[in-house]
């Protein structure tokens, strides 16, 4: 027996698709390696763009978002010059984040997903897609008209597309955060980013008793040499508190290194197999869009997928990388930007001068160009 489309992957961008797919009225299946618990229990971005909440809202699947999402609509930079907020809500665009955790998103896109009728079953690893036929670990082969891919980077659906011959542009930003997860109130509004010699640290406001703070830290750093203490000691010296007044400071939930790296798949799919979110390509957290884009993707292809399954009109398909990745892109102009707004060079030559220089270039001209300011907001709450 064959589906429409089996879908790999109970994230953002699996359960978005699943979701609108459902509602178009096209079978699918959801296959996810983990139990249902670790996946609505793993906490990771919590920024969704005004995009996301629009694709959410008119598919009916907003509800949690908004009852419980903050809006957020301001962020705060700190530097050895001082500290300036910019109020994006106000500029470009006028968009704003809505600040609601990964995890809260992904228990309700489950819920809905069942509450539709919907097929999903946890625990089932798949290892390898070939024309249409999925396979379970220990289980049995399960076969779609169409396969999406949107099992996370280091799924199965990439690495089979890459070894159809789709090729890879890479980008290693050279650096990683310690990504904190603390029971603490914010200490800030909203959203702070800290320049500082030592490296950048950042502040995001959660909920009103979690806040995620990341610290730069050097390339293969072990997490287990961060205890709280030293946490809370260099989040202290590179937002200068000393300054501008403490931290509030709560028990470690959660600690885990993210390496910067981004990269874009030149074509997300061919034939049966389509992907989307982290599975086509990965962007380094600087610009939190990671979440964002799944959703954009998963938005597309549920369109280009119905179209296909219900009037055998594959053009959609066809178009699927030409809608996707120039949005995709600017995506990763903008976070790559970021990135070299936020991190300085680590060491103390002329080089590290000069590059150290340009950060604060960034910086003041961001802090005194409403013309900056606005191409800043425009791509800060875009997709
Ligand atoms: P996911 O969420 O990784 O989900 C993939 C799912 O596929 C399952 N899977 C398999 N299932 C069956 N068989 C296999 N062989 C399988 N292999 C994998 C996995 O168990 C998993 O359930 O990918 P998806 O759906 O593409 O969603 C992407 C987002 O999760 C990701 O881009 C964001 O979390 C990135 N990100 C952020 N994005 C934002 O937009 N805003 C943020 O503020 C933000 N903060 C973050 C982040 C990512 C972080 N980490 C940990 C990388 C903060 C952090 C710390």
């Amino acid at each position: 027996e064959q589906v429409g489309v089996v879908i790999v992957g109970a994230g953002p961008a699996g359960l978005v698709l699943g979701n609108l797919l459902l509602d178009r009225g096209v079978d699918c299946v959801i296959l996810e390696r983990r139990a249902r618990a670790a996946v609505e229990g793993r906490a990771r971005a919590g920024f969704l763009a005004a995009h996301s909440v629009r694709v959410l809202t008119d598919n009916g699947l907003a509800a949690g978002l908004r009852a419980r999402g903050r809006t957020h609509a301001t962020c705060l930079f700190r530097g050895d010059r001082g500290e300036f907020t910019l109020d994006y809500g106000r500029l470009g665009r006028g968009e704003v984040h809505t600040v609601y955790p990964q995890q809260e998103l992904v228990r309700d896109l489950v819920a809905e997903y069942l509450r539709r009728g919907g097929e999903l079953w946890f625990g089932q690893e798949v290892e390898e897609i070939s024309a249409g036929r999925v396979r379970v670990r220990g289980g049995q082969d399960v076969t779609g008209r169409y396969v999406a891919g949107c099992d996370g980077h280091r799924g199965v659906a990439r690495r089979a597309l890459i070894a159809q011959g789709t090729r890879t542009s890479r980008w290693d930003h050279g650096v990683s955060w310690l990504a904190v997860l603390a029971e603490a109130p914010p200490s800030m509004a909203a959203v702070g980013y800290a320049l500082h010699e030592r490296g950048f640290a950042g502040h995001m406001a959660r909920t009103a008793s979690v806040t995620r703070y990341y610290l730069q830290c050097p390339r293969g750093t072990d997490p287990a040499e961060w205890s709280e203490d030293r946490i809370w000691t260099e989040l202290a010296t590179r937002m200068r508190t000393a300054e501008f007044g403490p931290l509030r400071q709560g028990p470690v939930l959660e600690k885990a290194v993210v390496d910067l790296r981004s990269d874009v798949l030149e074509s997300p799919g061919a034939g049966r197999l389509w992907l989307a979110g982290d599975a086509a390509g990965l962007i380094s957290p600087s610009a939190a869009k990671g979440a964002n884009l799944a959703v954009l993707q998963a938005e597309l292809l549920a369109h280009a997928l119905t179209e296909a399954l219900t009037r055998g009109d594959e053009t959609g398909l066809a178009r699927y990388a030409a809608d996707a990745l120039p949005r995709v892109w600017r995506a990763h102009e903008f976070s790559h930007w970021m990135s070299g707004l936020l991190h300085g060079p680590a060491d103390d030559g002329a080089e590290a001068r000069y590059g150290r220089a340009l950060q604060y270039a960034r910086l003041e001209s961001l802090r005194t160009s409403r013309t900056h300011q606005d191409y800043f907001a425009e791509n800060y709450t875009g997709i």
